[in-house]
């Protein structure tokens, strides 16, 4: 499973698109995962977007999390669901959702990773890896250091997420992430087709750069 550019939706940030649209854009780019988040919609209109986007995402062959609810990435089909610290815990989650579904975790530390691998995590997001404006409550960032560490103690794929841009995902890649997550610099901007086109061949050559390196 490819995490390599994992996509956020954010509906405000795409300037008023659907989360359908912006996954049809972000599909067309190539993206490799599409996660709907939305903290202000209805029920009703949370699950008929988690529906279309599954639809989107099936055709093109793309992952489909959904943020925070269990409850709806399983009525929406989607294949897994991406839970933070204070949301349900992993092991709880695992008690209900169906085998070889995806549960990720956003993490702080080192210790947060592992524990998130010990009660079968699917992958783990440093959460924020460097200073955004996309979260309030995001909290201070962990830096790279961090992340190093936390990409040499657990063996699940580990994604950098929060203010990740095309100038720093080489540093984020160099230092061992699986991927990057993100959503200002693709749903932010004007084309986001060519955004997510653009961002998968730098991490496409970080990760060459990475093999060559040995
Ligand atoms: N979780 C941690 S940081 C963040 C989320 C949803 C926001 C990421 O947005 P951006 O614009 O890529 O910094
Ligand atoms: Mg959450």
């Amino acid at each position: 499973m490819a995490y390599d550019l994992y996509v956020i939706t954010d509906r405000v940030i795409a300037r008023g698109l659907s989360h359908a649209e912006i996954a049809r854009r972000v599909i067309d780019g190539g993206a490799d995962v599409i996660q709907l988040r939305d903290k202000s919609l209805p029920c009703g209109d949370l699950v008929a977007a988690g529906c279309e986007i599954r639809e989107i995402t099936r055709e093109a062959g793309a992952l489909f999390i959904v943020n925070d609810r269990l409850d709806i990435a399983l009525a929406s089909g989607a294949d897994g669901v991406h839970l933070g610290q204070d949301d349900l815990p992993v092991r709880h989650a695992k008690r209900i959702a169906p085998p070889g579904f995806i549960i990720g975790v956003s993490v702080g530390c080192i210790a947060d990773a592992v524990a998130a691998e010990s009660a079968g995590a699917g992958y783990v997001a440093l959460s924020p890896t460097f200073p955004t404006t996309s979260k309030e409550d995001a909290g201070p960032c962990h830096g790279t250091t961090v992340l190093r560490g936390i990409c040499s103690s657990v063996s699940l794929p580990v994604i950098a997420i929060g203010g990740i841009s095309p100038r720093n995902v080489p540093e984020v890649i160099a230092a061992g992430a699986d991927g990057v997550a993100v959503i200002s610099s693709v749903v932010g901007q004007e084309d986001i087709t060519g955004a997510v086109r653009q961002m998968k061949a730098i991490i496409r050559n970080a990760k060459a750069g990475n093999d060559h390196a040995g």
